[in-house]
């Protein structure tokens, strides 16, 4: 008996790669982890910005209560069972009228995982929609393997090699949308993207790019995993990621540091240019 999905959802994921939209917190409380979120970007404009994106839950409490939610736990246990980890996560932000867009890609592409089969819930923190930049999937897309990408660098790309897969069979484009507090979830392999932001409003995801079962391993590079339930990953190197017991805890700021590294090492493996995200 699934916890949090319907049948019909699960199926969905299954068939479509993707689910839309699921509530996870109320708009209220959307709106006031958005209120945290530009609190804690004016008071430490070092460690978070456009730039310093990736593993806020290790520096932020707010971010890290969001990673363990129970609503998106529980659905993530519905589509891969009772025991996860967080590969990592991604604060995607689109300013007010800009140029910022996110190219057809593959999530799995360079996380250097041996399997292309696991799920990546977003949070709308902001309402996600055609006008603001919302995501669109091309539905069924994850049914074939990973295709050839090209590092575009590009400067408006948010991606970080802003790779991109050139051929996309645009008829089967589904655009997610979203209300704040909402969530979708999406396969590893579907190919997605989003466009630019021609709204008065920042749009904000956080991605939780993904939850992974122990069946799936790193084959590239060291990943620093965030335990979320069940049985422990058993190739952390002996390095245990504690939890933020408040925004900037000194030990989870350190740990985010050095999972950064990582992190960069594995998703510029053989690119030629390296960003800073
Ligand atoms: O936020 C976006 O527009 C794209 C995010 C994305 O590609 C992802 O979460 O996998």
């Amino acid at each position: 008996m699934p916890k949090v999905l319907t049948k019909e959802q699960i199926e969905q994921y299954h068939d479509e790669g993707f689910i839309a939209p699921v509530r996870v917190i109320s708009e209220n409380e959307a709106l006031s982890i958005k209120n945290q979120l530009e609190q804690v970007e004016a008071d430490f404009p070092d460690e978070i910005n456009a730039q310093s994106r990736n593993n806020l839950h290790l520096s932020f409490a707010f971010l890290d209560a969001l990673a363990h939610n129970t609503i998106i736990v529980d659905a993530m246990e519905d589509l891969i069972g009772p025991d996860i980890a967080l590969w990592a996560s991604v604060m995607f932000i689109k300013e007010p009228s800009s140029k910022q867009y996110v190219s057809w890609h593959q999530d799995a592409t360079y996380m250097g995982l041996d399997s292309i089969d696991f799920p990546t819930p977003w949070i709308a923190l902001s309402p996600s929609n055609r006008d603001t930049g919302c995501m669109t999937m091309i539905s069924g897309s994850h049914h074939s393997e990973i295709q050839i990408h090209k590092d575009t660098f590009a400067e408006n790309n948010i991606l970080t090699r802003g790779q991109v897969i050139p051929e996309v069979d645009k008829s089967k484009a589904i655009d997610l949308i979203l209300e704040p507090g909402e969530m979708s979830i999406h396969h590893g392999a579907i190919i997605h993207g989003s466009q630019p932001n021609n709204s008065d409003q920042r749009r904000i995801g956080f991605s939780l790019q993904s939850y992974v079962p122990p069946s799936i391993k790193q084959v590239v590079g060291k990943n620093i995993w965030t335990h979320i339930r069940g049985k422990k990953r058993q190739d952390n190197d002996g390095i245990e990621l504690d939890r933020p017991k408040y925004n900037m805890d000194p030990i989870t700021v350190e740990q985010r540091r050095v999972a950064e590294e990582n992190l960069s090492k594995i998703l510029y493996k053989g690119a030629k240019i390296k960003r800073k995200y």
